[in-house]
């Protein structure tokens, strides 16, 4: 039988809904500071396997979530591209500004060899996940990776981004190709190795206009979940199309995505009625909410469960637990989505 998160995303109903979080390894966990100094670099962190099982088991271990994501991050992908990446301490990713001269360098023969750590994680996580909780690979979608390259680390308006899209087109569709092909290469390989679902996260599609975002955003997703669905049909993918808004419909029907990730900002009622059953939903609890505890995050929960029942629900934030989040926070957050299904 398939497990319980695996099924929901497929698109059949549950209640309670499962559940896991965005970011759920990381700084608000103690023993995760202890992990990450003790790795010293976030890079060899990512990489090495025995670590890289110990991050993604953490929260798991302490919680008992439905899921448990892979520890990485989505600008490995470059990385294993031979593209430059550090991450600086209290700033963030640190990338080089991408010319486009920069593209043909990007070597698609590297990505297998460079990413044998993560599929090693993987294949070690299959077996040291007891019970019903699913193991999700993840990769950054294309728009999201190019905004990082293209900007050379975070930005505010990715402007740079924007500005490549409409001066430099065939560029831009390029880069976008290559990274969507890398994309696909990344998660098959995820898959191969025992991840029982995958999730691509857009953080950044939300600075598109409308028809960018059809290009850029819904079209590579749709080459993706077509690729995968060719090799890998029993595995859902969930498209995180972050700051979406009332294009999350036609993310959903260009893309054909098994679940949709609803931001902080989305409306989960309308969003229901956007996109259509069978597709999953997934979300969306501000992590401030899970930040301030108490009854201002229950009534938040409530209001979320209740419009989504009956649909296939995925609980989650709508973006990653803050790292100031008291890990009692997390507990009582699980306690009340699971509480919900023992009163009703
Ligand atoms: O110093 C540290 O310990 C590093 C902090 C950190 C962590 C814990 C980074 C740097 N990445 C991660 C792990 C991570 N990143 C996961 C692991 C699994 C989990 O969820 O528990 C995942 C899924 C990601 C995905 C990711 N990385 C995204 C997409 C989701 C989102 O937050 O929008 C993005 C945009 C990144 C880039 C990135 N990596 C790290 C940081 C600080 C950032 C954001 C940079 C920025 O734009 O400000």
């Amino acid at each position: 039988m398939a497990k319980k998160l695996v099924s929901v995303l497929r698109g059949t109903p549950s209640w309670p809904p499962p559940l896991w979080l965005m970011r759920q390894a990381g700084r608000y966990l103690p023993e995760y500071r202890a992990l990450r100094a003790r790795a010293g670099d976030f890079i060899t962190l990512c990489t090495t396997p025995d670590l890289a099982v110990e991050a993604t088991l953490q929260p798991v271990r302490r919680f008992g979530m439905d899921g448990a994501i892979l520890f990485s991050d989505i600008l490995i992908l470059p990385w294993a591209l031979g593209y430059g990446l550090r991450f600086a301490e209290g700033e963030g990713p640190v990338l080089p500004r991408l010319q486009p001269e920069d593209i043909a360098r990007l070597d698609l023969d590297r990505l297998e060899p460079a990413l044998a750590p993560v599929q090693e994680a993987i294949a070690r996580l299959r077996v040291g996940l007891d019970g019903d909780a699913a193991l999700i690979g993840f990769a950054g979608a294309p728009f999201t990776v190019a905004c990082y390259m293209i900007e050379g680390g975070g930005s505010k308006d990715h402007a740079r981004t924007r500005a490549m899209a409409y001066r430099q087109p065939r560029d831009f569709e390029h880069l976008l190709a290559v990274l969507t092909e890398a994309t696909i290469t990344s998660l098959s390989l995820q898959i191969a190795a025992g991840a029982e679902a995958v999730m691509l996260f857009d953080s950044w599609a939300g600075v598109l206009s409308p028809s960018l975002f059809r290009r850029f955003v819904a079209n590579p997703a749709a080459r993706i979940k077509a690729a995968l669905g060719e090799r890998f049909p029993e595995i859902p993918v969930i498209g995180f199309p972050r700051l979406a808004g009332g294009l999350l419909g036609v993310y959903a029907e260009i893309s054909g995505v098994d679940a949709v990730g609803m931001d902080t900002a989305t409306d989960p009622a309308l969003t229901a009625a956007l996109v259509a059953a069978p597709v999953a939903l997934q979300g969306n609890l501000d992590p401030v909410a899970l930040l301030a505890g108490g009854a201002a995050m229950t009534a938040e929960v409530a209001r979320i469960l209740g419009a989504l029942r009956g649909r296939a629900h995925v609980f989650n934030l709508g973006h990653g637990i803050l790292p100031e989040t008291p890990p009692a926070h997390v507990a009582e957050l699980i306690a009340l989505v699971r509480g919900a299904g023992e009163a009703a």
